[in-house]
């Protein structure tokens, strides 16, 4: 067992043509560590993080510590492993680096230049998601093309672009098939929000069944594109194991837009008594302006035409999906 994986299994030893390795850092990846372990196979898929995993994460395959900051232990991980691509997740999300950002520089930028570095170095395919967060106030707010104005204002947005381009630079000069997609507001059931903006629209639900009210943080009409997770996971899924590296490395991915008014409205179709209150306009909630600063939707037409992207969940099969699962974990 290598000393410093935490693993449940040990890296297996065959020389066997075989499936890639995947390294996926960062818990915010779990839904698509299962995935990826059914397609191939569960030693085949190494979850990491700093902190304890999901019981579900644990014990459906290897789980290893992973300091992304700690560029030897990485190393380390990718060599014990024999890991052939890295999905890298581990992020601190809008809100949370807003609030600190000196982490959120650490986190996003140095855990990613390690992982990128690492890529260099042992040849891997590296996925890494970008977001909306990485538009600003100065780019176009109605189908956002890939290439358009980026002048990003929080910290989040900042790092992230430095990932983009830094990506696309590793990608040219060293030839590091690097792959990244601009995720929306990700909306799941199982996985608690993880202290972002777009978080709003994941807490209505567990609020819509739990209280019958929410008190929502930004404003009614603030609209702001989405996804169903299991869109998000399918959609990374044909982009990462995409036999070559596509014409783009960095693509807008898609599905739906609407805003807390209109997604209530949706939600009051299942639970009529479902009520909502919204920030006093003179008083804003800090995560109205990170908001205000993305997109209201983007354009994915690239995503669809190079790896066939197409989601299957628009907002009303998305909120009763949401509202089923939310009320089984209840009941
Ligand atoms: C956030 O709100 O920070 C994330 C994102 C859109 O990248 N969900």
């Amino acid at each position: 067992m290598p000393a410093l994986a935490h693993n449940t299994t040990t890296p297996p030893t065959t020389t066997a043509p075989r499936h890639p390795r995947v390294l996926v850092t960062g818990q915010l990846g779990s839904g698509l560590v299962k995935e990826l372990r059914s397609m191939y196979g569960r030693d085949n898929v190494v979850a990491s993080d700093i902190r304890k995993a999901s019981d579900d994460l644990m014990t459906s395959g290897p789980f290893v510590y992973a300091d992304v900051m700690n560029y030897n232990m990485l190393e380390r991980i990718v060599v014990d492993w024999r890991i052939d691509w890295i999905v890298h997740y581990s992020a601190l999300l809008s809100a949370v680096a807003e609030k600190n950002p000196a982490l959120a520089l650490s986190v996003n930028m140095t855990g990613f230049q390690n992982v990128l570095e690492l890529a260099k170095v042992h040849r891997l395919r590296i996925y890494s998601p970008s977001t909306i967060g990485a538009f600003g106030p100065s780019t176009p707010k109605n189908n956002t093309p890939d290439l358009t104005i980026m002048r990003p204002n929080t910290i989040y947005g900042i790092t992230k672009l430095h990932m983009e381009l830094l990506g696309e630079y590793y990608r040219e000069k060293f030839s590091v098939d690097f792959r990244s997609a601009r995720y929306p507001g990700i909306l799941s059931a199982d996985t608690p929000p993880g202290g972002g903006t777009t978080d709003y629209a994941v807490d209505i639900f567990h609020h819509a069944i739990r209280h019958g009210h929410y008190n929502c943080f930004l404003a009614k009409d603030t609209r702001l594109p989405m996804m169903y997770l299991n869109d998000c996971i399918r959609g990374t899924i044909d982009h990462l194991v995409h036999p070559t590296p596509l014409p783009q490395s960095v693509y807008n991915l898609a599905a739906v837009s609407f805003t807390p008014e209109e997604l209530t409205k949706e939600i009051q179709k299942h639970l009529p008594h479902f009520t909502i209150s919204y920030p006093d306009p003179a008083h804003p909630d800090f995560r109205q302006a990170i908001a205000d600063s993305w997109p209201a939707s983007l354009d994915d037409s690239h995503a669809r035409r190079d790896f066939g992207w197409k989601e299957e969940f628009g907002l009303e099969n998305m909120v009763k999906t949401m509202l089923d699962k939310i009320q089984a974990q209840v009941d």
